[in-house]
């Protein structure tokens, strides 16, 4: 079961480096550590699992927080219309995205920071991701708003970017250009 411990902080090399991509069709070890990643996000928004374990919530998870340079991710959330995301996704690729920009107005946090970055991160408000899933399956996700914000975090990690490279420095609360907010709630 993977918990806090196993996630790497900031100053680990696999943030910053640009994983590799997945053989296909994945090795078994592969597909059991996705399987995991994928475990441990549920795991994390269970309240009793969380209190027991001291996870921290989360909605994601890229392989490189794990120390693997691998391109994989897990994500587990509903989008603000309550559509859900659950599945787990080897060598994601962003293939189009619009010119309009979003971000969330309450700024970004991530499982291998340990505290509190303000800021506004511009994200693309719609993107189509190609990759192929945990049954296997080669999919096409168009996602936007809320679910392109956080498949775009979890591809950022895959790329060694994390959030708090977007936010710009000088002014981190200046709404990014084309851009309209992405309220949570
Ligand atoms: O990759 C990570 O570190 C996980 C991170 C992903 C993220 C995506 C988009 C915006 C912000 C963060 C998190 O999940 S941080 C926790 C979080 O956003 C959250 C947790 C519980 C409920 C709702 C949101
Ligand atoms: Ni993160």
């Amino acid at each position: 079961m993977i918990t806090m411990t196993d996630i790497v902080r900031e100053g680990h090399p696999t943030l910053t480096e640009v994983a590799k991509d997945v053989a296909m069709p994945p090795s078994h070890e592969d597909k059991k550590m996705l399987t995991d990643m994928l475990q441990f996000i549920k795991n994390s928004q269970d309240e009793e699992t969380a209190k027991k374990y001291k996870l921290r919530a989360g909605v994601g998870l890229a392989a490189p927080q794990l120390g693997i340079s691998k391109r994989m991710l897990a994500v587990h959330f509903e989008d603000f219309k309550g559509k859900s995301y659950s599945d787990g996704y080897f060598n994601p690729k962003i293939i189009s995205h619009s010119v309009e920009i979003t971000y969330l107005s309450s700024g970004e946090g991530c499982l291998s920071v340990d505290r509190e970055v303000p800021g506004y991160v511009p994200r693309y408000a719609r993107i189509t991701v190609t990759a192929t899933n945990l049954a296997g399956e080669i999919v096409k996700l168009r996602l936007k708003d809320y679910a392109a914000i956080v498949f775009q975090h979890e591809i950022d990690h895959l790329n060694g970017i994390m959030f708090y490279d977007h936010i710009n420095n000088s002014e981190p609360f200046s709404a990014p250009a084309n851009a309209k907010p992405c309220d949570v709630n």
